[in-house]
C-alpha cells in the first residue's frame, strides 16, 4: 500500500502581500497532487496547515475543493488532522475549515480511522500550555494500538519534537507512544526522515518558502510504501529565494556587495531576493537605491532593516524630549547650561529674537560673574 505524506501547505497565505505569492502556493500544491496521481496512491495524510488561517478565503476552499476532487475521484482517501494555523481557537464554532470535504478528519473524539489493513491515529495540534492532555491522549493511543489486528498503523501529529528543534518544542522523543510503523509528523517546516526504533519519523516539511529561513530546504513531500516500509522523497519545483545579508559601513563594504549582487544578478529574474540590510541611518536611502538599480530585473526585491540592530540600538539611546537629546550630544554640559541652550532653541524655534537675545546676556553675565 502506498501513502503519500504531506503537510505545511498554508494554502490562502500571501507572503509579502503578494497576489502571486498566494498563486505559488496554489501552484506547488497542484504540483504535489498531480505526483500523488502519477504514482498512483491508495491515500494522503495531511499532517496539518492545510490552510494559513482557520477561516480560509472562498478562493482557498474553493481551491481545495477542486484538488482534492481529482484525488477522490480517483479513488484515494484523505486523512487530515488541523494544525495551528487552521485549528479552531474558538470553543463557539469549533470546526476547522477540513469538515467541508469528503476527507477523515481525525479530531479527540475521532483519533482513529481504519483504512484497509492499517490503522490510522491522529490529533489536532495542541499547543504547549496543554501538553498534559496531549500525553493522557498519546497514551490512550498507545493503548488501543497496542491491541490492533491490523498489519500496520500510523500514528499523525502536528507537534515539534525537542530532537529536531531543541529551542521550543511540544514532546520530547520519549513521549512518542511506541508501536508505530510510521510517525506522520507536521509542523516543522524542515523536511526531516529519521528512524525511532524500528520505526520511521518523517516531516515533510513546507511545499513552498513561508519563511525565509526555509528558502534552502527542499519542498515537497514523502511516499511511504506501507509493505516494504521504504520511504522516498519527491520534490517539486518553487520560486527561488536568494537570501542575502548585507553590512555596509564604508566605501570598500558597498564595492564588495555590488560584486556579489552582480554575481547573482543573472539569476534573479522570476526569483525573490529577500535582503538583511545593516547600514548607518544616514546612508540608509542610498544603499537601497543603489541595490534595487542593481537589481530591478527581480520579480521581487525585499529590503529589510536589521532588526536586531534596530532594537539595540532604540535600547541604547532612549530619547524623550529635546533636553535628553542635547544630553546626548552635548554629555559634556552641566544641567544649567543644558537649562540655558533648551530655552534658546525655544525662543528661537518661536522667533522671539529678543527674548533669545536677553537670555544669551543674563547666562553670559552670570558665568562671567562665577568665574570671576
Ligand atoms: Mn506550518
Amino acid at each position: 500500500m502506498l501513502i503519500a505524506h504531506i503537510s505545511d501547505t498554508h494554502l490562502g497565505y500571501r507572503q509579502y502581500g503578494l497576489k502571486e505569492r498566494e498563486e505559488d502556493f496554489y501552484k506547488a500544491f497542484e504540483q504535489c497532487i498531480d505526483k500523488i496521481l502519477d504514482y498512483g496512491c491508495d491515500a494522503v495524510i495531511h499532517t496539518g496547515d492545510l490552510f494559513e488561517k482557520n477561516n480560509p478565503s472562498n478562493r482557498a476552499r474553493l481551491f481545495v475543493k477542486e484538488q482534492f476532487k481529482k484525488l477522490l475521484e480517483n479513488g484515494i482517501k484523505i486523512f487530515i488532522i488541523p494544525g495551528n494555523h487552521d485549528n479552531p481557537t474558538s470553543r463557539y464554532d469549533p470546526y476547522p475549515p477540513h469538515i467541508l470535504y469528503e476527507v477523515n478528519v481525525l479530531s479527540i473524539k475521532n483519533f482513529c480511522f481504519k483504512f484497509k489493513d492499517v490503522l490510522i491515529f491522529g490529533l489536532p495540534y495542541f499547543p504547549k500550555v496543554y501538553k498534559k492532555n496531549l500525553k493522557i491522549y498519546l497514551k490512550q493511543i498507545e493503548n488501543i494500538n497496542s491491541k490492533r489486528k491490523t498489519y500496520r498503523s500510523i500514528l499523525m501529529l502536528h507537534q515539534i519534537i525537542d530532537k529536531y528543534f531543541p529551542y521550543e518544542y511540544e514532546l520530547s522523543v520519549k513521549d512518542l507512544p511506541k508501536g508505530f510503523d510510521y510517525y506522520a509528523m507536521g509542523h516543522l517546516h524542515r523536511n526531516i526522515i529519521d528512524h525511532i526504533d524500528n520505526s520511521i519519523l518523517c516531516y515533510p516539511g513546507s511545499i513552498e518558502t513561508y519563511r525565509i529561513d526555509e528558502a534552502n530546504f527542499d519542498k515537497g513531500f514523502y511516499l511511504v510504501d506501507l509493505d516494504s516500509m521504504n520511504v522516498k522523497r519527491i520534490n517539486i519545483k518553487t520560486r527561488k529565494f536568494f537570501v542575502e545579508r548585507i553590512k555596509i559601513y564604508t566605501n570598500e563594504d558597498m564595492q564588495k556587495t555590488v560584486q556579489r549582487l552582480i554575481r547573482i544578478k543573472p539569476y534573479v529574474k522570476d526569483s525573490i531576493v529577500h535582503i538583511t540590510l545593516e547600514t548607518s541611518e544616514l546612508s540608509y536611502r542610498y544603499v537601497v537605491d543603489r541595490i534595487s538599480k542593481l537589481l530591478n530585473e527581480c520579480f521581487y526585491l525585499k529590503i529589510e532593516k536589521d532588526i536586531l540592530k534596530e532594537t539595540y540600538r532604540k535600547k541604547e539611546q532612549k530619547v524623550k524630549g529635546i533636553k535628553d537629546m542635547l544630553k546626548e550630544f552635548l554629555y559634556d554640559l552641566s544641567e544649567g547650561d543644558l537649562n540655558f541652550v533648551e530655552n534658546l532653541l525655544r525662543y528661537l524655534g518661536s522667533g522671539d529674537i529678543e527674548a533669545a537675545e536677553k537670555l544669551v546676556e543674563d547666562f553670559y553675565r552670570n558665568k562671567f560673574k562665577k568665574n570671576v
